[in-house]
C-alpha cells in the first residue's frame, strides 16, 4: 500500500512528508531529489490492544505511544504538479509516471491561497482553482494512458467477446485498477456494451470513474495556521461538499515531532496537545504557543497529519489493522509482546490473515483463535479491524 503526497509546488508536500516520516528528506532522498519521488516510512495509528490483555507491548516494527501503536506505511512525495503537467509539462509525465503505483492520494493544498498556480507568492489565490486544476490533470493523465491503447484494445474485447472488466483490469493493473473497480464504474454509468463504439466523451467518463475509484484522493487543506486559512477552509467545504478536506498544518506538525525528538516535550502524533518537558528558551516558548493556540486548539484533529494518513488507509481504503497472537502467549519466541501489527484490505478472512503470516500457514490452516474472546473461528471468518488471531495448523 503506498500513499502518494500530490499538488502544486511549494504548498507543502515535502513539509507533509518530512513531518510524517520525520525523516530528513535531502538525506533520506535519492541522488535526483527533484525528479525522483522521495519515498518514506510513515505511520498510522492505532489503539493498541496491549491494555486489554494486561500487558505492554513491544513493537517489531512502527512503536507504540502510551497506548497508541503505530503502524508503518508507505509514503510517497512527489515533485509539483503544474498546469499542463499531463501534456509534458515541468517534467510531468515523469512526476505523474510516479504517481501509478500510488493506492491512494494525499491532495496538499495552499489553504492560505498565498501561493499562486505555479507556486510562487501572492496574496490572494483561490485554493478553488488547485483542486479543480488537479482534477483535471488527473483526468487528462488517466485519459491519456488510456487513449494509447484504447482503439486497438476495445475492439479486440469486443471482437474476442472477452470480459471487459476483466481485460482492462489486466491491461491497467500498473495503475493499480481492479475489476471491481471497473464493474463499479460500469454500474454507474449507462455505456453502450459495445466498448469500441463508445465516444470521447464516453470514454473519458469512463476514465473520469475508473481514476476516482482507482485512486481515492483526500484533501490537506495546509497552511491553516496562517491568515486567511481558516476562513478559505471554511468556503471551501461548501464550494466541495463530496470531498474529504481536512485543515491541516504540516509545518506545526514537523515542529511538534522535532520538539518532541529533541526531547523538549512530550506529543503524540494526532493529539491536541503536549506536555513542556524541559526549559525552553523564549522563541521555542512562542513558536510552540502559538501551534497550540492557532492550531491545535482551534481544530478537531490538531495539525491534521495523522488523521490524514488514518482516514487515508482506515476510511479511503478500507484497511484492517490485526495483531498475530494467542490467548495465552502473547509473545513470540524473543519474548517480545504483541510484536506485530499488520494492515489487510479490506475484505481479508482468516485465511487469507494466514497467508500473509506465512505460505504454510494458509496451506495447513484449520481454524482461527480470537485471541480477546478465545473464540474459534472458521476460514472465511472477515476480520475485524483490531482483531487479534491466532493461527492453528495441522
Ligand atoms: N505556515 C505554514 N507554512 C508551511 C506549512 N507547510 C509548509 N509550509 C511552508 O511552505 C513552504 C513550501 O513547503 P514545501 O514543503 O517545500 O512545499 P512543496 O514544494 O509542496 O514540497 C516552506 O517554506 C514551508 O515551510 C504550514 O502548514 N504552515
Ligand atoms: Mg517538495
Amino acid at each position: 500500500m503506498l500513499l502518494g503526497l500530490v499538488g502544486k509546488p511549494s504548498v507543502g508536500k515535502s513539509t507533509f512528508f518530512k513531518a510524517a516520516t520525520l525523516a530528513e528528506v535531502e538525506i533520506a532522498s535519492y541522488p535526483f531529489t527533484t525528479i525522483k519521488a522521495n519515498h518514506g516510512v510513515g505511520y498510522v495509528k492505532v489503539k493498541c490492544i496491549d491494555k486489554e490483555f494486561n500487558a505492554k507491548c513491544n513493537p517489531n516494527h512502527g512503536f507504540c505511544l502510551e497506548g497508541e501503536r503505530f503502524v508503518p506505511i508507505d509514503l510517497m512525495d512527489v515533485a509539483g504538479l503544474v498546469k499542463g503537467a499531463s501534456e509534458g509539462k515541468g517534467l510531468g509525465n515523469q512526476f505523474l509516471d510516479d504517481l501509478r503505483q500510488a493506492d491512494v492520494f494525499i491532495h496538499i493544498v495552499d489553504i492560505s491561497g498565498k501561493t499562486d498556480a505555479e507556486g510562487k507568492s501572492v496574496d490572494n489565490h483561490d485554493p478553488k482553482e488547485d483542486i479543480l486544476f488537479l482534477e483535471e490533470e488527473l483526468g487528462n493523465w488517466y485519459y491519456g494512458l488510456f487513449m494509447k491503447v484504447w482503439n486497438s484494445f476495445s475492439r479486440k474485447v469486443d471482437m474476442e467477446k472477452s470480459k471487459f472488466s476483466e481485460a482492462v483490469a489486466k491491461q491497467f493493473s500498473g495503475l493499480k485498477v481492479n475489476e471491481e473497480q471497473v464493474k463499479e464504474v460500469l454500474r454507474n454509468l449507462s455505456l453502450p456494451e459495445k466498448s469500441s463504439t463508445w465516444n470521447e466523451e464516453q470514454v473519458r467518463s469512463f476514465v473520469r470513474g475508473l481514476r476516482k475509484l482507482s485512486k481515492p484522493m483526500i484533501i490537506a487543506a495546509n497552511k491553516i495556521d496562517i491568515e486567511n486559512g481558516k476562513e478559505n477552509y471554511e468556503k471551501i467545504i461548501k464550494e466541495f461538499p463530496d470531498l474529504i478536506i481536512i485543515p491541516c498544518s504540516a509545518d506545526s506538525e514537523l515542529a511538534l515531532r522535532q520538539a518532541s525528538k529533541a526531547g523538549l516535550i512530550d506529543y503524540i502524533p494526532g493529539s491536541k496537545d503536549f506536555k513542556i518537558l524541559k526549559d525552553l528558551n523564549e522563541k521555542q516558548k512562542e513558536a510552540l504557543d502559538k501551534i497550540k493556540e492557532n492550531v491545535l486548539e482551534v481544530y478537531e484533529y490538531g495539525t491534521g497529519v495523522q488523521e490524514i494518513l488514518n482516514r487515508s488507509v482506515f476510511d479511503l481504503l478500507g484497511y484492517l489493522a490485526v495483531f498475530p497472537a494467542s490467548a495465552n502467549k502473547l509473545g513470540d519466541s524473543k519474548g517480545n509482546i504483541l510484536p506485530d501489527c499488520f494492515l489487510l484490505p479490506p475484505g481479508s478472512t482468516a485465511l487469507d490473515f494466514a497467508y500473509f503470516l506465512h505460505t504454510d500457514f494458509g496451506k495447513n490452516f484449520i481454524k482461527a483463535i480470537n485471541a480477546k474472546t478465545k473464540m474459534a473461528l472458521g476460514k472465511d471468518y472477515k476480520l475485524q479491524h483490531r482483531d487479534a488471531l491466532e493461527i492453528i495448523t495441522r
